[in-house]
Formats: structure tokens, C-alpha cells, sequence
């Protein structure tokens, strides 16, 4: 557990904060530091925020103030240099800062680091981590919290979109007893998780459930049923209207097959490559299937792209999957 009264030292010692996330920020990158911007600015402090890249539109809901700047649009170098503190979350991976690992290499502000992730750097920070966490949120709010500091209405939501997104709506292994009380404890703040819900789950296009029907119609099962797969050609995109963003979530649809160990989804890119995103469930790997082909990840949710053509792809990918899932099966548990 991070010792949050040494962070609340660092804070009452300075006056002006840079908040940094990830690039592609999800809603828990963007939840932690808006909600900490909320609580240092209650405290009197100045509080930037610069970011390595643009948050999606889909999360525009959360960044009303339009408080969230890219380094280099609205905000500058010199700006993020000549903070006190530099502050990143959600991350503590060199390669997730893009331009702003620059920045923060050479910033003589105090550096530091709050995170949930396994897999890190050295960032030469002062590191508040949990990797028990179940959102970098989370730590945001056991911070205020142990440290006495008010939360207001604004910072509970930003923390709910965070925590919400991060534990797949509370339904994650991470979540605990303990992830409920504390979003008890938020949703009293005056969160309405009704209207987070519709935001962030009901927005979706005509065009991406055309393809999503034509990718669950698609779905193949290996002979076990250890595997299911499925795949998206470039006509589709063009005969639905649908974009490649819309294939993000689509992949999980075969890991909700009964039996399922490891899932794909092959999608065929504008420049004929084709991108592999992977699946498991927990007692298997799929990073080690990613890394085969030049990718990377997470055990259970990991990527790799892959030269085409799309039905040649498909088959060598196939058949490492079998080799790697049938390996798998046979070690002891
Ligand atoms: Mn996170």
C-alpha cells in the first residue's frame, strides 16, 4: 500500500502541478487526473494538465471544462518545465509518455508516479503503486481519503468513470468488498451512475452493429472449443460504413463462448496488414502468442499485426494459437 500521507507532503510543499497520463487515454487515465486536478485545486494549488495525445471523442463526456490539453495545443514545454511537480498517472511505462517523456526526463520539478499497472520502468519518481488496484482511480480516491481532503461532486464522478471503466462496470477479478464500499462511498457524492452508463455504453452507431453482425456471424470454434475466432475484411468497413474504432470490443464476443480459452480477431487494415487483437481467459497466456509475431501485451488481452494477405494471416496465426493453447492445456496447474 503507498504511504499517501509522503504524496500529501509533496503537495503541501509546492504550489504549481502537471498532471500527465498515457497516450490514447482511456476513462481511468482521464478520470485520476481530473479528479486530482478537482482536489488540488480545492487546496489552493495551480494545476495544469498535459497530455502525450488526444483523448477519443467518445470520452468528450468527461472533460466538460475542456481542462485536458495535448503538449504542444494550448499548452507548451516551458509551461510543463516550469511546474513544481510533474505528476504521471495511470502509467509507468517510458514508451505510454510519447512527447512528454522528454519533458519529464529533463524537468528539475518533482517527479511523480501513480499507478496500478505490473509492468513498469524506472521513471526516477517518487512512485505511489499498487498493482492490487483495480483502477488508478481507485488510488486517487483512498489519497483523498486517507489524507482527510473533501471531494467534491465533480471529482466523485470524474473517480466513478474511472473505477466504473476499469473494473468492466464492477465485474472485473480486481474487484473486492472493498472496491464496492468505495463506490458506495462515491456514488453518495452525488454520482448518478445511470446517466455514466448511458454515456459510456449507449452511444453506439447503426454501422458498428451492422459489422458487429457480421462478425458474431463469422465466429469459428476449434474442434475442443478451446479457441474461437473471428474477422473483419476491408470491404466491410466500406459496405457498413463502420470505422476501425468500432472493432475494439468485438473481439470479447468470442471469449463469451462457453468453453473458450483463447479468442482472436483478425482485421484487415486500409494498407493490407492485418491486426490481431487477442483474448484469454485467466489460466492462459496470449502475450506469448502476440510476441510470436512481433507483438505485445497483457496475458490476458495482448496485439500483434500481422503481414497480409487476410486468409494467409488468418492461418498462420490459427495455427500457433492451436500449437500454443494445446501446450498450455497440457501444464500442470
Ligand atoms: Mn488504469
Amino acid at each position: 500500500m503507498p504511504d499517501w500521507s509522503e504524496l500529501k507532503k509533496i503537495v503541501d510543499a509546492h504550489q504549481t502541478f502537471v498532471l500527465t497520463c498515457h497516450v490514447r487515454p482511456d476513462a481511468d487515465a482521464l478520470g485520476s487526473e481530473l479528479a486530482l486536478a478537482c482536489l488540488l485545486q480545492d487546496m489552493g494549488k495551480t494545476v495544469l494538465i498535459a497530455n502525450p495525445s488526444q483523448a477519443p471523442n467518445t470520452l468528450e463526456f468527461m472533460d466538460e471544462d475542456q481542462w485536458v490539453n495535448v503538449l504542444g495545443q494550448g499548452i507548451s514545454v516551458d509551461d510543463v518545465l516550469s511546474a513544481d511537480v510533474h505528476l504521471i498517472l495511470d502509467t509507468s511505462a517510458w514508451s505510454q509518455l510519447q512527447g512528454v517523456a522528454e519533458v519529464f526526463r529533463r524537468t528539475e520539478a518533482v517527479k511523480v508516479v501513480i499507478d496500478h499497472h505490473v509492468s513498469s520502468d524506472d521513471l526516477d519518481a517518487h512512485n505511489f503503486k499498487d498493482t492490487e488496484a483495480e483502477a488508478t482511480g481507485s488510488l486517487i480516491f483512498r489519497f483523498a481519503r486517507e489524507c482527510g481532503l473533501p471531494i467534491s461532486k465533480k471529482a466523485a464522478f470524474y473517480l466513478f468513470c474511472a473505477i466504473a471503466t476499469d473494473t468492466g462496470w464492477f465485474r472485473f477479478p480486481s474487484v473486492s468488498s472493498q472496491t464496492y464500499r468505495d463506490i458506495a462511498e462515491i456514488v453518495d457524492l452525488g454520482v448518478e451512475p445511470y446517466l455514466v452508463y448511458g454515456e459510456l455504453y449507449e452511444r453506439s452507431s447503426l454501422a458498428r452493429h451492422h459489422l458487429a453482425g457480421r462478425v458474431l456471424q463469422r465466429i469459428t470454434t476449434t474442434e475442443n472449443g478451446l479457441i474461437s475466432w473471428t474477422w473483419v475484411a476491408r470491404e466491410d468497413f466500406h459496405e457498413t460504413g463502420a470505422k476501425p474504432v468500432d472493432t475494439e470490443d468485438l473481439v470479447n464476443e468470442c471469449l463469451r463462448i462457453e468453453g473458450t480459452k483463447v479468442a482472436f480477431i483478425a482485421v484487415e487494415q486500409e494498407n493490407g496488414q492485418v491486426k490481431f487483437s487477442f483474448r484469454a481467459r485467466i489460466g492462459s497466456n496470449v502475450a506469448v502468442i502476440a510476441e510470436q509475431f512481433g507483438g505485445g501485451g497483457h496475458t490476458l488481452a495482448a496485439g500483434a499485426m500481422v503481414p497480409g494477405p487476410l486468409e494467409k494471416a488468418k492461418q498462420q496465426v490459427l495455427e500457433v494459437v492451436t500449437n500454443k493453447v494445446n501446450d498450455q492445456q497440457n501444464l500442470p496447474t
